[in-house]
């Protein structure tokens, strides 16, 4: 889907667990500029409900598991993260909800920068209408 997509860390896995090293410049399109996780999030809890003017962000799931739901006025996905070495790309203009946080999940974001309100679009009519201007019917197919 455009400007979402997912990446494969490498994992490194031996008998005595896994290690994932993630490094900026190489695994990261973008320098990140803050990092955040959110945990202990309670059974039917729905978070999310926006997107941004022009933050990219990466979304992992180091603990548990946690259904993302991205979407533009022209196409929707949902997608599972379940794994640690794994992460999803989540560029700008694209709405997101996070649900179905397994108990426990832990979900850690790579942000490529600080935290601004104004970079939110909070009320779908208002994303709708500006993402149809970013994308210009590009986001069809
Ligand atoms: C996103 C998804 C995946 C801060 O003070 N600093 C921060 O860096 C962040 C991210 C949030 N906050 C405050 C703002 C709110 O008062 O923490 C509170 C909860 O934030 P919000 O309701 O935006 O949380 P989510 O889970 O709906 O969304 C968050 C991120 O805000 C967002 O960028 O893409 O996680």
């Amino acid at each position: 889907m455009i400007n979402v997509n997912k990446i494969q860390f490498k994992d490194n896995t031996d008998r005595y667990g896994h290690l994932t090293p993630i490094e900026g410049g190489s695994d990261i399109p973008f320098d990140i500029q803050r990092v955040y996780y959110i945990s202990d999030v309670e059974e039917g809890v729905r978070r999310g409900f926006h997107s941004h003017r022009r933050l990219k962000q990466i979304l992992i799931c180091v603990h548990g598991k946690v259904k993302i739901l991205v979407k533009t006025p022209a196409q929707e996905e949902i997608i599972t993260l379940d794994s640690a070495s794994q992460g999803l790309y989540i560029a700008e203009m694209i709405w997101r909800e996070m649900y179905d946080f397994e108990d426990g999940a832990v979900l850690l974001v790579l942000a490529s920068d600080h935290y601004s309100e104004d970079d939110y679009i909070r009320d779908y009519e208002q994303y709708e209408q500006e993402a149809k201007e970013y994308f210009g019917g590009g986001d069809c197919g």
